[in-house]
């Protein structure tokens, strides 16, 4: 039945989109970040002064399963770090909320995280969490997710919402009263610049609606030692999921880059606090891009991810601004990740 819906948009939508929201609710949408196309999103960052590209482009079908193999790669500690640590404290975490509730994850390529929320029930053995709401940009995982949850968590309602989580995004129906939990795990958060993390988290403050909870997963290491290997690993595997973005553009923005030609880096950026991976191209070229020219001087780079990894004050600083309050802090007992909760 669940495969009915999947070719149109989901009945229990909110009347009244945000202006700009462009998003689908599951309809099956192919385009990158809801509405732009990649040959759009891509000349505009590839034209730029500074070359860039939006993280949000990696994650096609290839990115998404060359992103899995990453959480598994022993120098990319944040994945496992993360999953014990949310193992150790989800029930409490839960319990913050009463029976009844909707957990909206943003950025959720599978369901891992999300259930060791979701199976938790309060002391009379009811499911704490009703419904569950994953956001995120690749509809066809999400489409996977909502199947195998059907046979995994019968009982629970799960309203996918394909959508750049970075847009005003839209929530599905639910009723006034339920409680709502916000989950935005994985250290995603440290992909933003420091002012649109903030106005992500007031955006998802008003969306959520008063008295919501919001359970925040960041990286809280701040070592160049670990930091590096994590993000350029042994086997290449980093190296592969930055470079599918231009063999992405190649297949799906009428480019024509040679993959040989650039290689990976990722650098520590101490001032701003961030790991910044980059694509380079030790030599001059140039390339064709949806029809136009893109040039490269010797030594040029795109740069295609920047992972913040803030201080606990800093991001305290960021909660707040957003009209958050931090309610409990959980550390894994190395201290490298960090997941807090706000009301
Ligand atoms: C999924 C954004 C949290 O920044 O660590 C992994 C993506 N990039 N290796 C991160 C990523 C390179 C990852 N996030």
């Amino acid at each position: 039945m669940a495969d009915d819906r999947d070719t149109r948009p989901d009945p229990e939508v909110a009347p009244g989109a945000a202006p700009g929201a462009e998003q689908a609710f599951d309809t099956g949408a192919t385009e990158a970040e809801g509405g732009s196309s990649v040959a759009a999103l891509a000349l505009a960052g590839l034209t730029a002064a500074r070359k860039t590209l939006p993280p949000s482009l990696f994650y096609d079908e290839e990115g998404c399963r060359l992103f899995y193999r990453i959480t598994e790669l022993p120098e990319y500690y944040l994945t496992r770090t993360e999953f014990r640590l949310l193992e150790s404290v989800a029930g409490e975490a839960a319990a913050s909320v009463p029976a009844g509730a909707t957990l909206v994850e943003y950025g959720a390529s599978d369901e891992t995280k999300a259930g060791m929320l979701l199976r938790h029930k309060d002391a009379a053995g009811a499911s704490l969490f009703r419904a569950y709401v994953p956001i995120d940009i690749a509809g066809p995982a999400l489409r996977a997710m909502r199947r195998r949850m059907a046979g995994s968590h019968p009982g629970l309602t799960v309203l996918p919402v394909t959508a750049d989580f970075m847009r005003p995004v839209l929530l599905p129906a639910r009723p006034e009263e339920t409680a709502v939990m916000g989950f935005f795990p994985g250290s995603t958060i440290g992909n933003l610049e420091p002012s649109a993390a903030i106005g992500f988290l007031s955006r998802a403050r008003e969306a959520l609606g008063p008295g919501a909870r919001f359970l925040l997963g960041f990286d809280n290491c701040r070592d160049p030692a670990r930091l590096v290997p994590a993000y350029d690993d042994a086997q290449g595997v980093t190296a592969s999921f930055n470079l599918n973005l231009l063999r992405r553009l190649n297949r799906e923005a009428g480019g024509d880059f040679d993959l040989d030609a650039f290689a990976h880096r990722a650098v520590w950026n101490t001032k701003e606090s961030r790991i910044e991976m980059h694509l380079v191209s030790p030599r001059a070229a140039s390339y064709r891009l949806a029809g136009q020219t893109v040039r490269f001087a010797p030594g040029e780079t795109i740069h295609t991810e920047n992972s913040y990894k803030y201080p606990p004050e800093r991001m305290e600083a960021m909660v707040a601004a957003a009209g958050w309050t931090r309610r409990q802090v959980w550390l894994d007992p190395q201290g490298l990740f960090a997941i807090w909760l706000l009301d």
